[in-house]
Order: structure tokens, then sequence, then C-alpha cells
């Protein structure tokens, strides 16, 4: 407060009034002093990393892993075979700026670190294989979907870790931060602690194996091993230095239960998924109504697929994860018939703020009518089924 506010009558701070001796003055600018004051360049480090991960805890995040912000030249060389063979679909945008996608310098300019963010959305619901859905004519939306939109969940809390860090560390990064090599300017949350979850131009699994949040699965899912695969990421990239994580071992060993169980033989190898052939591009990301040559390929699935995951021996581990994904009424493995009759109110009541919002209503049923057809054929072809 100064003189000049008008709105508020000034006071003196009461200490500026009293004569200090010199050493008392000493040490009240001691205690005044950044927090910095004292400590060795490591210890800074250590002290803002543990910073970084007890807010992002707080925030309501499941996990954090850091990783050293570094162009990726083998990551690259990956995407761009897999781009040249046409694996990215109908998602184009994919192929904007591979150099930047992979190269966080490119985002965020002088990056240092980049702080891998985890949030758990498993449930106690029966997996994939545990549900009859041919007997009971239900279908499946994926787990993901049950529950809120994690594009909304992860944002607000991204946002809340932005202020928080922004406050923690404006005192000490002040006005004179400067970001390695880069000139003197004052810290600022938009470029020193650029965050994204799923859009922005950044690999996530990727750096969530560098940052030790888990392992690349042969389904190309980054999985831990207490807590499975079953959780979504987002990326901080800052100019702040902080401690890297060590990343873990791969854990898959000989298993192949997820390039077995791929209905579509959608993992080409290991490790590398053709979404073209993947169900949860089908029926998300296709457009319109989903071809009738691409019907079979749909099997039971409504919306996205969770397949190869709920054979992975390491999601026996999992726990449910935060309660904004606990699934929604009627979203485990809802009738078919109910799909097709819904109305917009009912819809816009049932998913508001849910994944299932994106594909709208129209073309939840056209993919409700596509799992409907391709059972009807299956259950055509089946022996006995058929009279000739
Ligand atoms: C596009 C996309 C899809 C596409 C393509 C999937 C794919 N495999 O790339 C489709 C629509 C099919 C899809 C499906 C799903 N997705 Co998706 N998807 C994305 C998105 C937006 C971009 C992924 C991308 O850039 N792909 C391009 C490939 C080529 O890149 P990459 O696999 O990440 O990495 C390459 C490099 O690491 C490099 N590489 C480096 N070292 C090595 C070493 C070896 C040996 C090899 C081979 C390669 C390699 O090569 C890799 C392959 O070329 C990310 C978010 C993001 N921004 O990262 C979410 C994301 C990967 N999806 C996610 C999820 C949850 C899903 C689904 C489970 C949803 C569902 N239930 O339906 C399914 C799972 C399907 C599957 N088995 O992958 C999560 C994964 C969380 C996790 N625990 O890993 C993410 C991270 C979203 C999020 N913010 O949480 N997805
Ligand atoms: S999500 Fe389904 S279709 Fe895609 S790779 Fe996994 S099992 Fe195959
Ligand atoms: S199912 Fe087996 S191979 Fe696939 S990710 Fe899990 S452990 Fe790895």
């Amino acid at each position: 407060m100064t003189p000049d506010d008008d709105n508020q009558q000034w006071q003196p701070d009461p200490d500026d009034l009293i004569v200090l001796s010199k050493s008392a003055r000493r040490r009240r600018a001691r205690e005044r002093a950044l927090p910095t004051w004292g400590e060795t360049p490591h210890q800074t480090q250590a002290r803002r990393t543990a910073l970084f991960k007890d807010l992002a805890l707080k925030c309501g995040f499941s996990r954090v892993g850091i990783a050293r912000a570094q162009a990726l030249p083998d990551a690259q060389s990956h995407l761009e075979g897999w781009l040249a063979a046409g694996q990215q679909g109908t998602m184009a945008w994919l192929a904007d700026d591979v150099a930047r996608r992979c190269d966080p310098q490119q985002v965020t300019p002088g990056a240092q670190s980049v702080v891998v963010l985890a949030l758990d959305y498993d449930s106690d619901a029966p997996r994939t294989q545990q549900v009859a859905l041919a007997d009971a004519d239900r279908a499946w939306i994926s787990r993901y979907a049950w529950g809120d939109d994690y594009h909304v969940v992860m944002e607000r809390r991204l946002k809340q870790l932005e202020v928080a860090l922004t406050a923690a560390l404006k005192p000490e990064l002040g006005e004179d931060f400067r970001g390695p090599g880069g000139p003197i300017q004052p810290f600022k949350a938009l470029r020193d602690l650029r965050w994204m979850v799923d859009h922005g131009p950044i690999l996530e699994r990727e750096w969530a194996v560098r940052s030790g949040i888990g392992w690349r699965g042969k389904h190309s899912l980054v999985v831990h091993p207490r807590h499975g695969s079953f959780f979504f990421l987002a990326c901080m990239v800052t100019s702040i230095a902080l401690d890297p994580d060590e990343m873990l071992g791969d854990h898959c060993g000989t298993c192949t239960a997820c390039l077995d169980a791929c209905p579509t033989r959608a993992i080409v190898a290991p490790y590398i998924v053709d979404a073209r052939l993947c169900i949860s591009h089908t029926t998300i990301e296709l457009p319109g109504a989903i071809p009738p040559d691409a019907r079979p390929l749909v099997g039971d699935q409504v919306f996205g697929c969770d397949i190869c995951q709920d054979v992975c021996p390491w999601n026996r581990f999992s726990a449910p994860g935060d309660p904004a994904f606990a699934p929604r009424p009627g979203l485990v493995a809802p009738k078919l018939d109910d799909l097709v009759a819904m109305d917009a109110a009912t819809f816009a009541s049932q998913f508001a703020q849910s994944p299932l919002k994106r594909r709208g209503l129209e073309g939840l049923q056209d993919n409700a009518r596509a799992v409907r057809e391709f059972r009807s054929i299956r259950r055509r072809k089946e022996p006995g089924d058929n009279p000739a």
C-alpha cells in the first residue's frame, strides 16, 4: 500500500519507525532474504524439485516424474517412419511440426526440464473380457470415458499448479531470472511453465518413459509396476533446472498378451500401433459413420477400446483412481438399444463434461448401430445358427 492509494488510508510499517542497531538491521535483512540465501546451486535445484513435486501432488496428480529437456532424435526418426507409413490415419495434425514435437527447446526456448504428471483413472468396474457382451446385448465404452473428461480435469489442476508454482517461485526468480544462456528477463508463468495435455506439440509417452513414470509397454502405452497403465499424462516444459528421475526398466519380458488379444492386429510390432487399425481411432477419430468395411473391426466397442490394457498382467495391481473418473450411471457396458434410442436431452445431461460429448449423439448412435450390425453378422456366422 502506498500513501497515494486513495481507497485505503496508508499506515507506516511500525517496524520502520524503530531505529535499529547495525546488528539488528543485518539480522532483519537476513530474515527477509530470498529463500536461496546460503544454498549451493545443487541445494537450490533439489529444493525446487521437491517444491514442484509437492505442489503437483497437492494439486491432485497421482505421480510426478522429471526428465532433462533435450532433443529426441531417435523418437523423431521413429515418428517420421510412422507418419511416412500413413499410420496416423485421419489425424493429419500429427504430421505438423514434427521437429518441434521432438524438441522441447522449440516449445519453450531455454527449456531445462520436462515435468510429467500422471493421473490414475481405473475403477473397480469389470474389464472388457469379464462382461458377457454378446449375451447381454451390451456394448463397451472405454474405461477412460466413464467419468469426467480428462482434458478438463487435468487442465484445471495444471492451472492450479501454475498459480501455486508462480506464487512460490516468483519472489526468488523475480525480475532478473535468466533461463539457460538466455537474456535476463522477469519470470513469467506463460513462458517458464508451459503445460499441455494431449494436443500440445509433445510426445507425452516418450517423456513419461524418460521421467520414470513407467516403461513403454508393447501396446505402446506407459505402464507402471504398481499402478498399471490406466493413467492419463500431462507435461509441463519449464526453463527451471530440476533434478531428473531415474528411468524404469522394461518389464514386459516375453509377454505378448496385448499383441495376441488385439482383435484388429493394430499393434503391428511390439511398441508400434497402426492407428488406422486401432478401434480407438475407428470409433473416436474417424469422422462420420464408420465405413462398412471397418465395421467388423469395431467388435463390441462403441467408444474407444481397452482390450490391450485389460489383458495386461500389470493392470491386476491397479487400484481405483481419481473420483473424477468414477463411472457415471449406465456407462459400464451400456445396452445397445438404450444408446440407439437415446434422445438429445438425455445425451446432454448424461454426457456433460464427458469425453463422449466430442463424438456427439449422432456419432455415438452411428457407432452403436455399427456394433449391432457386426453382432448380427457374427451371430449368423456362428455354427448351429446358420441353417445352411
Ligand atoms: C494420437 C493418439 C492416439 C492415436 C494413436 C495411438 C498411438 N499409438 O500413437 C489413437 C487414436 C489410436 C489413440 C488411442 C489410444 N490412446 Co492415445 N494418444 C494420442 C496422442 C494425442 C498422440 C500420440 C502420438 O504422438 N503418437 C505418435 C506415436 C508415433 O508416438 P509415440 O507412440 O508417443 O512415440 C514414438 C516415439 O516414442 C518413438 N520411439 C522412441 N523410442 C522408441 C523405441 C522403440 C523400440 C520404438 C519401436 C519406438 C520408439 O517411436 C514411437 C512410435 O513411433 C497422445 C497424447 C500425446 N500428446 O502424446 C495420446 C495418448 C498416448 N493416448 C492415451 C490413451 C489413454 C489412449 C487409449 C487407451 C484410449 C482408449 N481407451 O481408447 C488408446 C490406446 C491405443 C494404443 N494401444 O495406443 C494416453 C496414454 C496414457 C498412457 N498411460 O500411456 C495419452 C498419452 C493421452 C493422455 N494425455 O493421457 N491415441
Ligand atoms: S486399443 Fe484395442 S484396437 Fe487399439 S491396439 Fe489396443 S486392443 Fe488393439
Ligand atoms: S500385455 Fe504384456 S507385453 Fe503387453 S504391455 Fe502388458 S506386460 Fe507388456
